[in-house]
């Protein structure tokens, strides 16, 4: 029952759901996208949208859903983007109620359930905000960088060595593209699926700089078909990193418990919620 007072439509867990199976139905239709699946790159949007928040002015976040205008939209590291955001537009008119910045959001749990990942519990409450509220370029990661770096941009968001290894596990899905980031190729096997390969390959494969024109990245030895970024090596280089990387490619439930909390923490960044509750979502068989 749709609870409707003086017009007002005020949805409830049922009514996510109904949008998350939406998004389901849709991945499953549009399967003819990159690997398979539009499942990566939604969840790429989720995080582009949230990870711009800083802890210390409370600015940025997925509160306001503001990639969806120029300047912020056509900042480098949300190039390609634009993908994820028009396949979301049908789910959007269907449920017209639903803010994008609480679907863009909603989409990425969705996204991660349905690529075999963990739940993620996700609350509803974000508002979207006009342009005024556009994040300055440079609040994301820079691809060719390291630890320094990577902490610099982590702990501006709230997020320590543990969470900063444990978020770096989504590179299991989706690929780089030269036309997007300039980088190129999937680091795991299953690009589509969320396991703890990302973790393993590290840990257990040969990496080499790879001989190409383009940004420098990393090639696996035996094969050539995997890629690594300068950030995802530093995992490695680090002492305290190397740690949590050897944790997760030992343990897959750990790093789906960790995962889970972190993704739930990072999607809800800066957003002033009413509610306490969360809800958590059926996946699809
Ligand atoms: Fe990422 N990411 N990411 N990433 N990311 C790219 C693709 C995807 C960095 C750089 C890149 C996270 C952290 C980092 C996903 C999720 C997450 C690409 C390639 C680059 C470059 C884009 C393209 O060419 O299409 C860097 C640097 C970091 C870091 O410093 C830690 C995090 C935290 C997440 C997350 O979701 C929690 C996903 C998924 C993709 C694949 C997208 C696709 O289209 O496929």
């Amino acid at each position: 029952e749709q609870v409707k007072a003086a017009g007002v439509f005020t949805p409830k867990q049922e009514d996510y759901q109904k949008v998350y199976d939406k998004i389901a139905k849709l991945l499953v239709e549009h399967d003819d996208y990159d690997d398979g699946s539009y499942g990566p790159v939604l969840v790429r949007l989720a995080w582009h949208a949230s990870g711009t928040y800083d802890a210390e002015t409370k600015t940025g976040g997925s509160n306001g859903a503001t990639m969806r205008f120029p300047p912020e939209g056509d900042h480098g590291a949300n190039a390609g983007l634009h993908a994820a955001r028009d396949f979301l537009d049908p789910v959007k008119k269907e449920f017209p109620w639903i803010t994008y910045s609480d679907l863009w959001t909603l989409a990425g749990v969705a996204a991660i359930q349905e690529m075999q990942g963990p739940k993620i519990p996700w609350r509803p409450g974000r508002n979207d905000r006009d342009v005024s509220y556009c994040t300055p370029d440079g609040r994301l990661p820079d691809a060719s960088k390291e630890q320094k770096h990577l902490r610099a941009i982590f702990n501006r968001m709230g997020f320590n060595d543990q969470e900063i290894v444990a978020l770096s596990g989504a590179h299991a899905l989706g690929r780089c593209h030269t036309d997007r980031s300039g980088f190129s190729g999937p680091w795991t096997f299953s690009p589509t699926t969320l396991t703890n390969d990302y973790y393993k390959l590290l840990m257990e494969e040969k990496w080499a700089y790879k001989k190409w024109d383009g940004p420098k990245q990393f090639e696996d030895v035996s094969t050539k078909t995997l890629m690594m970024l300068p950030t995802d090596m530093a995992l490695i280089k680090d002492k305290s990193f190397k740690s949590y990387v050897e944790k997760y490619a030992k343990d897959n439930e750990a790093f789906f418990h960790d995962f889970s909390n972190v993704v739930m923490k990072l999607f809800e960044l800066g957003v002033p919620f009413q509610i306490e509750e969360r809800m958590t979502f059926k996946a699809s068989e």
